[in-house]
This record gives C-alpha cells, sequence and structure tokens, in this order.
C-alpha cells in the first residue's frame, strides 16, 4: 500500500498543476463549457490509467524497477470505485477520459457515494451474496476535498407569496413565489482530476458528499446527550451514503429523491456561480455551459434552474423558460417501463414545494400550447399522453416528458433505441418537435479499453500500422483489413490472445482453483448486470441442453467436439426476485458440469463473482467470443459489446442495440447472429399470450426445463418464478430464439475449426471498430447538440517542465 500511496501522490501534485493550469485558462478564454450531470460515474482504477495519458509510463517503471518494485504490482494495489452500476456509469466515465484528451472544457458532476455498488460473493448454495462496499475506509489519493466549495441546500418547508418591496403588491402573473426551506444540508465537493491523453488539459469531476449544517450539537453535548448532539451530522451525511444498486429499474425510494435534488442543486449554483464570477448575466447561461443530464435521475436540475432564475434572478417566467431549455438536453438510455422514473406529486410537494408548482405550471404552459382543452375523447387522450403528470395508482410525474420538454435535445444512444423513442415511446413529442430528437450512438475509450487493457495487441497494431495515432483516432483501425489475411500477421494476433487467455487462465486457477485449457478451447464470455432482457438465462440453458447432448455421445463423437469455456459475470439487483434466480441456476449448473467426469475438459461453466471494471479489463482482451444476447429492442446500445470486438473478441448476438452497428460497420459474415428482428417481437409475445409459450417451445428447451424440474440441479422450487415465466409468457421470448441460438453456436464451433477464417473475423473486427470511439461519440455532442470547441491549453513553461 505504502508504494501503491507515494506513487499516486507523485501523480497527483503533477495533475494538481496541470489542472491550476487548464482551469486559469479556461477562464481567461472564457469559453463554453459542457456539464455532464450523471448519478453515477464508474470509473475504474486510476492509476494506471493516469500515467499512461501523462506518457509516463516507461519512466515510471525504470524509476520504481531501480527500487525493487514493480509498476504492475502497484496498479494490483489500488481499489476500483464503485460508483456506477454498469453501462450507464461506465459511459459517463469514458466520456470524461475523452472530453479531457480533446481539450473539452468540461466537467463531470455527480455523488461521492460513501458506499458503492456492494460487494457480491457466492454462497455455497449458488446464492448471490452482498456486503458493503465501504471503499473509504482506505486512503484514495486521486479525490481531493475541495474545502472552498460547500453549498447549503434546502428540503421542505412552504412556500410564500413574492411582494413586491415597492409597491407592496404580489403580482399572480410574475410567477413568481418565495420558498423557505425548512432543512439544509451542505453539500461538499469532493474533486477528482481528470487527465487526457497526450495533453496538458485536465478536466474535473465533481462529486458532491452530505455534510450537516452543524457538525456537532455543542448545547446537547454538554448536557451529556452525545448521541443527540451528532444526530442531524448522521442525518445529513445518510444522504449520501448509498449508490442505489438498481440498473435499468427505477427506485422509488424518498432517500433516492433527495439524492437527486441534492446533486443537481448543488450543481447548478456552482455552475451559475462560475458564470458569476466571470460578472456575466444569467440571459448568458446557454452560452457559457451546455448542461447534459444524463437519463432523467437529474431531470429535477429544470425546475430548479426555473426557480432560480424566476425566483431569485427575477427573470421573467418566458424568458427563463428560454433560457432554461436551450440550456439542458437530455439522454434516454432505456425504454423497459420499469425504468422510468415517475415521482408522487405527494413525495414532491413535500420535500420540494416549490419546484411541484413550477412542474406544475410548466405542464399547464406547454398543454396550453398543444393540446386543445376539448371535451372530446380524442383530445383529452391527446392530453394525457403529453402530460407530465400522469394520473394512475398515484398522481405521478413522468421525469423523462420533463426532460423531453425542458430540453432543446433529446438523444438516444444508438440508432435503433433512437428510432424507438421517437416514433414509439416519445412520438407525441416527436410530430411537436421533430428536430429535437436525435441519435448519438454510444463509444467506449480506446486507451482505457485497448491501449491500457491489452497493451501487447495496441503494440502489435502500433508497430503494424507504424503510428500510434489511432491511440486518439481509432478511425486508423481501418487499415489493419489489409492485413486481414496475412498469415503472419494472424499467428502474431492469435498468439496475443493466447497470451491473454493464459493470464485469464491463472487468474481461474488462483480464484477458484479451477484448471481450464487455453489451446484449442474456445472462452465464450458473458458479462453485464444480471437482468432478464439481457438473457443470461437462455445461455445457461443453452449449455445444460449442450451438457445433455454430450452425455449421450460416443467417446468418438466427443473427439470432434470443440472445448469450450463458458465465462458468465455480473451483479443482480438486491431485490431483484428473478434475477438472483438465474445467478443461483448458473452456479449450480457450473457445480453438476464441472464435476462431471464424464464432461472432462469438453465444457467448463464458471461464473465469476463481483465483476467489476477491473476484471472486465483481465476478461475483455482473453475472450473469443463475446454474447450480447438481448431480445430486440430491449437493449438501447450495450457498450461491452464495443470493447469486446476492439479486442478482436467475435461477437455472438441478436439484431439489437448497438451490435447492428457492429454488425453494419464489420458485415454480418464477420459476426454471429441469430434470433429475430425488433419488428417481429411483439407478435411472437402476442402468440405466446393467446398459445401459452409452453405450447410453442421448442421440444429442446422443453427438454432441459424438465430436467430442471427432475431436480438435476437442486431443489426445482428454488427456480420455480424463472421456470414458470418461461412456460408461461416468456416475455423475452427465449424459446422463440432458442433453436437459432443453439445453430449460432454450431456455426461457431464450425468456424473454430478453421482457424485462418477465424481471425480473419477477429481482425476485421477490430478494424472495423474505429466508430466505437467516445471520441467520436463526444465529437457528435460537441457539434450536434453543446456547440463547444476545444481549448487545448499552449504548451507554456510551466507545463511542459512537468512532462
Ligand atoms: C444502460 C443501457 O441499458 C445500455 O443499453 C446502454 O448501453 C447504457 O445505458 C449506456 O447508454 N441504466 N443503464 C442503462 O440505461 C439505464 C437507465
Amino acid at each position: 500500500m505504502g508504494t501503491y500511496l507515494a506513487t499516486s501522490y507523485t501523480i497527483r501534485d503533477r495533475l494538481l498543476q496541470l489542472w491550476n493550469d487548464t482551469q486559469e485558462y479556461y477562464k481567461k478564454e472564457k469559453v463554453k463549457q459542457v456539464c455532464y450531470i450523471s448519478i453515477e460515474f464508474l470509473m475504474g482504477r486510476f492509476l494506471q490509467n493516469a500515467i499512461i495519458n501523462l506518457n509516463l509510463e516507461e519512466n515510471y517503471k525504470k524509476a520504481l524497477a531501480g527500487m525493487g518494485y514493480a509498476l504492475e504490482e502497484i496498479y494490483e494495489e489500488e481499489l476500483d470505485p464503485a460508483l456506477g452500476n454498469g453501462g450507464l456509469g461506465r459511459l459517463a466515465a469514458c466520456f470524461l477520459d475523452t472530453l479531457a484528451t480533446h481539450n473539452y472544457p468540461a466537467w463531470g458532476y455527480g455523488l461521492r457515494y460513501n458506499y458503492g455498488l456492494f460487494k457480491q460473493s457466492i454462497g455455497t448454495d449458488g446464492e448471490q451474496l452482498e456486503k458493503t462496499d465501504i471503499w473509504l475506509d482506505k486512503p484514495y489519493p486521486f479525490m481531493v476535498e475541495n474545502h472552498f466549495i460547500r453549498i447549503p441546500i434546502g428540503f421542505c418547508g412552504t412556500v410564500e407569496d413574492y411582494v413586491d418591496p415597492n409597491t407592496k403588491e404580489t403580482k399572480e402573473e410574475s410567477n413568481r413565489s418565495i420558498w423557505k426551506p425548512s432543512e439544509y444540508v451542505i453539500a461538499q465537493a469532493n474533486d477528482i482530476l481528470i487527465p487526457g491523453y497526450g495533453t496538458d488539459n485536465t478536466n474535473t469531476l465533481r462529486l458532491w458528499s452530505a455534510r450537516a449544517v452543524e457538525e456537532l450539537d455543542f448545547e446537547k453535548f454538554s448536557f451529556g446527550d452525545f448521541k443527540g448532539a451528532s444526530e442531524q451530522r448522521l442525518n445529513a451525511e445518510n444522504l449520501t451514503n448509498v449508490l442505489y444498486p438498481n440498473d435499468n429499474e427505477a427506485e422509488g425510494k424518498e432517500l433516492r429523491f433527495k439524492q437527486q435534488y441534492f446533486l443537481v442543486a448543488a450543481t447548478l449554483y456552482d455552475i451559475i456561480r462560475r458564470l458569476k464570477e466571470q460578472k456575466r448575466p444569467l440571459e448568458e447561461l446557454p452560452d457559457f455551459s451546455a448542461i447534459q443530464l444524463n437519463d432523467t435521475h437529474p431531470t429535477l436540475a429544470i425546475p430548479e434552474l426555473m426557480r432560480i432564475l424566476v425566483d431569485q434572478e427575477m427573470i421573467e417566467w418566458d424568458k427563463a423558460w428560454e433560457i432554461t431549455q436551450k440550456t439542458f438536453s437530455y439522454t434516454n438510455h432505456t425504454i423497459l417501463p420499469e425504468a422510468l422514473e415517475r415521482w408522487p406529486v405527494k413525495l414532491i410537494t413535500k420535500l420540494l414545494p416549490r419546484h411541484m408548482q413550477i412542474i406544475e405550471m410548466i405542464n399547464w404552459k406547454f398543454l396550453e400550447k398543444n393540446s386543445q382543452v376539448g371535451q372530446n375523447n380524442k383530445s383529452k387522450e391527446l392530453r394525457s399522453k403529453l402530460s407530465i403528470i400522469e394520473n394512475s395508482w398515484d398522481t405521478l410525474v413522468r421525469m423523462a416528458w420533463l426532460g423531453c420538454i425542458g430540453s432543446h435535445k433529446v438523444n438516444g444512444v444508438s440508432p435503433i433505441h433512437s428510432n424507438i423513442i421517437k416514433d414509439q415511446l416519445f412520438s407525441h413529442f416527436s410530430s411537436i418537435w421533430p428536430k429535437k430528437f436525435v441519435n448519438v450512438t454510444n463509444g467506449v475509450t480506446p486507451r482505457r479499453w485497448l491501449h491500457a487493457c491489452n497493451p501487447k495487441l495496441s503494440d502489435l497494431i502500433t508497430s503494424t500500422l507504424e503510428s500510434d495515432d489511432w491511440i486518439y483516432d481509432l478511425s486508423h483501425l481501418s487499415k489493419l483489413r489489409e492485413f486481414a489475411d496475412n498469415e503472419d500477421f494472424q499467428l502474431k494476433w492469435a498468439a496475443i490472445k493466447q497470451y491473454n487467455k493464459k493470464k485469464l487462465q491463472r487468474f481461474v486457477k488462483e480464484q477458484f482453483g479451477l484448471d481450464i485449457g487455453v489451446h484449442d478451447v474456445i472462452y465464450d464470455v458473458q458479462i453485464k448486470r444480471i437482468h432478464e432482457y439481457k438473457r443470461q438465462l437462455m445461455n445457461i440453458l443453452s449449455h445444460v441442453y449442450n451438457y445433455l447432448q454430450i452425455k449421450k455421445m460416443t467417446e468418438e463423437e466427443k473427439k470432434q467436439l470443440e472445448k469450450k469455456v463458458v465465462i458468465i459475470a455480473g451483479k443482480a439487483a438486491p431485490g431483484y426476485k428473478a434475477a438472483k434466480m438465474i445467478i443461483k441456476l448458473i452456479n449450480r449448473v457450473s457445480k453438476v458440469i464441472n464435476n462431471d467426469p464424464e464432461i472432462g475438459d469438453l465444457l467448463k461453466v464458471i461464473y465469476i463473482p463481483n465483476y467489476s471494471v477491473t476484471i472486465a479489463e483481465l476478461l475483455i482482451p482473453a475472450t473469443d467470443v463475446s454474447e450480447h444476447i438481448s431480445t430486440p429492442g430491449t437493449e438501447a446500445s450495450g457498450t461491452s459489446n464495443m470493447k469486446f470486438v476492439l479486442n478482436g473478441a467475435i461477437t455472438l448476438g441478436t439484431y439489437d442495440g448497438a451490435n447492428l452497428e457492429i454488425i453494419e460497420n464489420i458485415g454480418e459474415e464477420n459476426v454471429f447472429t441469430f434470433g429475430i428482428k425488433a419488428s417481429e417481437v411483439s407478435q411472437v409475445k402476442q402468440n405466446n399470450i393467446e398459445k401459452g409459450a409452453w405450447n410453442l417451445m421448442p421440444k429442446s428447451l422443453q427438454g432441459v426445463l424438465g430436467i430442471i424440474e427432475e431436480g438435476k440441479f437442486g431443489d426445482p422450487e428454488e427456480f420455480r418464478m424463472i421456470l414458470q415465466e418461461l412456460k408461461g409468457v416468456d416475455r423475452y421470448i427465449l424459446g422463440n430464439d432458442f433453436t437459432s441460438y443453439l445453430q449460432a453456436q454450431k456455426v461457431i464451433n464450425e468456424t473454430w475449426k478453421n482457424p485462418e477464417k477465424w481471425w480473419k473475423m477477429s481482425i476485421i473486427g477490430c478494424a472495423g471498430s474505429g466508430w466505437a470511439s467516445s471520441d467520436r461519440t463526444i465529437k457528435d455532442y460537441a457539434e450536434t447538440i453543446w456547440d463547444i470547441k476545444p481549448c487545448p491549453l499552449p504548451k507554456i513553461e510551466s507545463n511542459s517542465q512537468l512532462n
């Protein structure tokens, strides 16, 4: 730990200096900045990324080796802060890397949770166990508490009429009121400095933590009430204690709502403070900063900005609304109904009474303008479709509606997803504002997801292309195409895969005591949050089927088979019963298969617990086949699919999300596709409902379910819920896709027998991944939504001295 800390502090010192220079320069240049607000940032380890970005890896290696230390070992000592659930938070982290690398003036804003996503382990019955992730009990050198930035955030209280101090009159048409919160919590800034690759520009990720206004009630303390004396502090700190562990599912808890407001209120205060520092009027906010709302979690920023402009800055409502719409843009990341946030009006009224009034006013004005008040059914229907406020089991505020109405641009994250939101989810809005809805396809940073995690492949690419330009302009990879058939290049490419597989093999041996092969073994990997729509269940059921097939084979037939190691990793939300059952089933199946002597090394199933960014960095370079098998129309994009192709894994995928971009860019002949198209899903679902999924299910899958029900993997009662779902409605249409999934696996096995073909596909995949860089994504956002430009720090003495 000592060496790690010492090394980290030297890096932090450099970054602090560069960061100061960068911030001063941005201020001087008065450039427009982007603020990316996200309730999650899944950053991964910091040290290696910073050393690489600062181009200091060789120097550090040498210097440390001179003292008897290996830099790689020091990297391994770092913790991996889990301040996010999955793709949404990791995307935000990739964006920060790109923004700094390409010199964009940018800020990330999020929360510094005391406890990250729970630590997962697997119990003796195969079940998921959860433990608190107390990451802050170890020093984390890359985050600095900024004592100058402490902001009081109000909650609850009352709203009073605004009285003009001159005329002593209240004017209803001004829409102005005074909010008097009854509670305050302090937002404390904690800054993580974000270095770019090959540049001095260093941006900020500002994470807010909650503190009490009064740390200790001295009066209570002196009267011996020690518990009462710290009550306020404990209550306040509770606000940013935990990251809610749901991915793609809304959490209806009051504390979550308070977190969301706390995040946006502190952030807006901070942005406006910087604007005022430049002595610029609030009318200039849209030219000063673009604010991107990462999903609906930060959409309370819209009424909060309206409150600041109208109530505090005395700006007319219509002008304030214009400023607000011009400032914000909103990214939608999912169309799953359970993930679309809706908060009860009652709860908002209690916690943020003034904001509720503002939301109602926004809604009223919007409906007045865009729907007729008529009493006929059609106009009523339109009004209820358009309204931010929904009357269902309760009166609810639809946060996605608020996001659409209050932003000048709304984007989806892949072409198919953007079409779905434009034509289905938000069709009523897109017919009012056809230009508001755009697509910005996700991307991943090639620094972390190729250059750093797969150094041997990075070196091979650089030496082959005779340049490392690809690291910040990934489109250069296309030049690898001409080497796809080259025997010598293929051998080198394959050898690197072997090397990475050996690393993973050692990890599996150390962690689970399990021996797996490397040569002539297909590593088939599915790593992501466990969710029914992602269909890990289909994956494991297919291997039960394969297992049963192998059991029936003669020794001769077995010799013809390809060996496979199936790896699955991912956490389930602790309250998500079906997902937890799927984890249990995977582990039970794994136990049976891995211990069956008749199977030997033909098939192994491994579940790797406590999936994290760091584990992804180990697995992705070692993968031959990566699975992205969601039901078409459910996965907005997916981003690990991009990381895998970049590292030479071949995709086994459905026609969904960004798989479609992979297919388009590298050709369907280089992807193992299967299953139906999104447009066919509703018909299949309808058939399932009408005829019963069991009756439509292929015999192969019926057989598999039969074996589970016989108790082969333990008491079938433990899997009742997921089995019933499959036999009943089968919402994610596993039954329908099962046969073609098995067929795709057969094609994989056949292709593996032909190494020239395999490695050619693998190389073409990587060569065709230029589009998958977050550098391209950010350029799209910067040009089409944010209207911001790079602002590179000039190489002046004080900066260059450091290198
Ligand atoms: C995820 C989406 O599920 C995934 O498809 C996408 O790639 C990622 O966001 C980044 O855009 N929570 N997580 C997501 O959406 C929500 C909501």
